[in-house]
C-alpha cells in the first residue's frame, strides 16, 4: 500500500476542502493509504458545512518530510500550496483551473473544465464504479454548489447541474437554495473578523509575465460588512503590496445574491490597470466589474492578457 497525504490549497475554499476527504476515501478504496491533512484554516462556511455533517476535520500538519507522497485537490501552482512542495513527490493531481505545475516525476493528473474539483470526482467514483455515501455525496453537493455559486458563476457547465441533479438521490437532499443559505451566511459573518483575517481569506496570487499580483474575492451574501471597512482594507492592502513587493493587488467584494462585484482599489497605478481591462471607472478607490462573479473566468485572464502585452 502506497502512503498518501493530501492536502488543500491556502485560503481553502468548501470546494478544497471537501474535495480533499472525498479524493481520501476514493484513494483508499484503490490502491493507497491515504490520509487528508488541514494547512490552513476552513473558512467559516467549511466549518458550518463540517459541524453540520459531523465531520472531523482533518488533523493539522505544517511541512513534511522530503520524498512524502501527495496528492493536492482543486490547485496545482506553487504559490497556493505547501511550502517546501519541491521537495516532495507529488503522486496525484485533482483540479479544474488553469496548469502551471511541472513536476519531476510521472503524476497521475485529472483535471476538467467543470465549475468544482467535486464534479470531477463524482466522475471518477462513477467510472471506478465505487459507490457514493451519503456523507460524501453531501460534501460533493456542497462543493460543486459553493464553487459556482448555486450555477451562477461563469464557470458553471452542463455537466456540473446534471451531477448536482444526480446527486439528489443520494443526498435527499432536492432545495439546494435551502441548503445553501445557512451556508452562504456563515461565510459572510465577517462582523467580528479583523481586517487581515477579512482580506486574508480568499486571496490567489498569481505570476503572469514576470509580474507579481494579488486578487482577492471576498464572496459574500452582506457586502456592505466589508465596504464599510474600505479605509481599514486600503491600508492593510497597502502594506501588503509593499510588503510583498506586488505590482497589482485588488480586492473583489462579490455579492453572491446580487450578483455584481464591486471591487476595492489601492492606488492610481492599479486603477489605470482596472479601468483599461475591465472598461469601468474608478471612483473613490472603487470599482464596479458588474457581473464578473468568477475570478477564475472573468478577472485573471483578462489581467493575465493585459500583463503579457
Ligand atoms: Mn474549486
Amino acid at each position: 500500500m502506497i502512503d498518501i497525504k493530501i492536502f488543500w490549497h491556502k485560503n481553502p475554499d468548501t470546494d478544497t476542502v471537501c474535495s480533499a476527504v472525498i479524493l481520501s476515501e476514493y484513494l483508499n478504496k484503490k490502491w493507497y493509504n491515504s490520509t487528508s491533512y488541514k494547512l490552513w484554516e476552513l473558512n467559516n462556511e467549511t466549518a458550518y458545512l463540517f459541524n453540520m455533517l459531523n465531520i472531523k476535520i482533518p488533523e493539522t500538519i505544517s511541512s513534511l518530510p522530503i520524498w512524502t507522497k501527495v496528492a493536492l485537490v482543486d490547485h496545482n501552482e506553487k504559490a497556493q500550496t505547501i511550502d517546501n512542495i519541491d521537495d516532495l513527490d507529488i503522486e496525484y493531481i485533482v483540479d479544474h483551473h488553469k496548469f502551471s505545475v511541472t513536476t519531476s516525476n510521472p503524476v497521475n493528473i485529472r483535471a476538467e473544465k467543470l465549475g468544482s474539483t467535486a464534479s470531477v470526482l463524482y466522475k471518477m467514483y462513477k467510472e471506478s464504479g465505487i459507490s457514493i455515501s451519503k456523507e460524501i455525496g453531501i460534501l460533493m453537493l456542497a462543493a460543486i454548489l459553493s464553487d459556482t455559486l448555486l450555477f451562477r458563476s461563469a464557470t458553471t457547465t452542463k455537466e456540473d447541474t446534471i451531477i448536482a441533479e444526480e446527486l439528489k438521490t443520494i443526498t435527499w437532499i432536492s432545495d439546494f437554495k435551502e441548503f445553501m443559505n445557512p451556508l452562504f451566511e456563515a461565510k459572510s459573518d465577517l462582523w467580528d473578523m479583523d481586517v487581515i483575517d477579512l482580506i486574508r481569506y480568499d486571496y490567489k496570487d498569481f505570476e503572469v509575465a514576470w509580474k507579481m499580483i494579488w486578487v482577492w474575492t471576498l464572496e459574500t451574501v452582506n457586502p456592505s460588512y466589508a465596504l464599510w471597512r474600505k479605509e481599514e482594507i486600503l491600508e492593510w492592502l497597502k502594506k501588503i503590496k509593499v510588503d510583498s513587493k506586488l505590482d497589482f493587488i485588488m480586492l473583489s467584494v462579490v455579492d453572491i445574491f446580487w450578483e455584481n462585484n464591486t471591487t476595492i482599489v489601492l492606488d492610481w497605478i492599479d486603477s489605470k490597470i482596472i479601468e483599461e481591462v475591465f472598461n469601468t471607472k474608478v471612483i473613490d478607490n472603487l470599482a464596479d466589474l458588474k457581473n464578473r462573479l468568477s475570478r477564475k473566468k472573468q478577472v485573471v485572464p483578462q489581467l493575465t492578457e493585459y500583463f503579457n502585452k
